[in-house]
C-alpha cells in the first residue's frame, strides 16, 4: 500500500519557535584579492510534475528563477489542506512567488532572502499557506538561503552532498508554513543558512514531493550522468515521479513514516508486511550550477549578457503545467 498518514498538512496553531541560525565560516572562494574580475553566477534548470490528480490545474507548487543579481530562485508549496475549506491551495503559493520575484527590484531585499520573504509574505493577499525556500547567490559566491517548512536544498561538490537544509515541522507531515492566518510561522521562523560556493558546485532544490521520493545517492547519480542543468532537473523530477507512484518503493517518505511509528496494522506486520510506497505529490526540482564570469574593464556590462545566455530567461513566475 502507498504510504499515508492521517496527519493533515494544515497546521493547527502552535507556539512560534525560532530556529537557530546556521552560519558556516564566511571564507569566500571568490575573494576580491584572488579574482578581482570574476563573479559567481548560476546556470539554472527547473522541472515541475504535478500530482497525478492535479495535472489539469497545474498543481500547488510554484517557483521562480531570476537571472539578475547573479542568481535567485525560490520554491513555494501550497498546503493542500486548504482545499477542505474550499480554498484553492495554489493561489497562495503562486502569489507568494510572484511577489517574491517583484520585490527583487527592491534594494533592501537584494542581499537577504529572509527580508525578501518578509516583504513577499506581507504583500500576499490570497488565503492559504505554503512552505517556501528562497536562495540567493552573491557575486562573491556566497549562497544565502531562507526556508520555512520542508522544501529542501542540497549542495553537491565533487560528487558528494556537502550541505543539506533540515525540514522544519510541527509534527510528521505538518511542516512549518507561512500563511494568510495570523497564527502561523513568519520570516522570523525561517531556517537561515549561508554557504560559500565554488565554481562547479551543483545546487539541487525541491519541494517535499521531490525529496520524499528520491535518495541522495540517486540524486548524485543523475547529476553525474546529466549533460546539463535542464536535463538534470527533468531526469530528477521524472525519477521522483516514478517512485512517487510506485507502491512497492521503500521511499524516504515511507521510511520516515515508519520511524515515526506509522505502519500497517499489527496483523499485517505478522505476515511480514510493512508500510512502504512512494508519496504522490507535486514535484518541483531546481538544479543550479555555479559558474564564474569574467567582468570586462567597463565593469558590469559583460556579465549581464553572459547571465542572460546561460539562464535563458529572466524573471518569471512559473507554476506546474
Ligand atoms: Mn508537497
Amino acid at each position: 500500500m502507498a504510504a499515508s498518514t492521517a496527519a493533515s498538512r494544515l497546521s493547527p496553531p502552535r507556539p512560534r519557535t525560532a530556529s537557530p541560525p546556521s552560519t558556516p565560516p564566511r571564507r569566500s572562494r571568490f575573494s576580491p584579492l584572488r579574482a578581482a574580475k570574476m563573479e559567481a553566477v548560476l546556470s539554472v534548470g527547473a522541472h515541475v510534475i504535478p500530482h497525478p490528480r492535479k495535472a489539469e490545474t497545474g498543481g500547488e507548487d510554484a517557483f521562480f528563477v531570476d537571472s539578475d543579481t547573479g542568481g535567485v530562485f525560490a520554491i513555494a508549496d501550497g498546503v493542500s489542506g486548504w482545499a477542505e475549506r474550499n480554498v484553492n491551495p495554489a493561489l497562495f503559493s503562486r502569489e507568494l512567488m510572484a511577489n517574491s520575484s517583484a520585490f527583487l527590484k527592491d534594494e533592501e531585499v537584494r542581499h537577504d532572502p529572509q527580508i525578501l520573504l518578509m516583504k513577499a509574505h506581507a504583500a500576499t493577499s490570497s488565503v492559504g499557506s505554503a512552505t517556501v525556500i528562497i536562495a540567493m547567490l552573491e557575486k562573491n559566491g556566497t549562497l544565502k538561503i531562507a526556508s520555512v517548512g520542508d522544501c529542501g536544498l542540497k549542495i553537491i561538490r565533487k560528487g558528494q552532498v556537502m550541505f543539506s537544509t533540515c525540514p522544519q515541522e510541527h509534527y510528521f507531515d505538518c511542516p512549518y508554513q507561512i500563511s494568510s492566518e495570523a497564527v502561523s510561522q513568519t520570516y522570523q521562523d525561517a531556517l537561515v543558512c549561508t554557504v560559500n560556493l565554488v565554481e562547479g558546485d551543483m545546487i539541487v532544490s525541491g519541494s517535499d514531493g521531490f525529496f520524499d521520493n528520491i535518495f541522495d545517492q540517486e540524486i548524485l547519480d543523475v547529476i553525474a550522468e546529466s549533460p546539463g542543468v535542464d536535463e538534470a532537473a527533468k531526469a530528477l523530477a521524472e525519477l521522483a515521479r516514478k517512485h512517487s507512484v510506485d507502491v512497492n518503493f521503500d521511499s524516504p517518505y515511507s521510511m520516515e513514516a515508519r520511524s515515526r511509528g506509522f505502519d500497517v496494522p499489527w496483523w499485517k506486520k505478522l505476515l511480514g508486511a510493512k508500510l512502504i510506497g512512494g508519496k504522490m505529490d507535486d514535484i518541483t526540482v531546481i538544479v543550479a550550477q555555479v559558474k564564474t564570469v569574467v567582468i570586462p574593464d567597463d565593469e558590469g556590462s559583460g556579465v549581464e549578457q553572459e547571465q542572460g545566455s546561460e539562464l535563458g530567461t529572466g524573471a518569471a513566475v512559473v507554476s506546474a503545467e
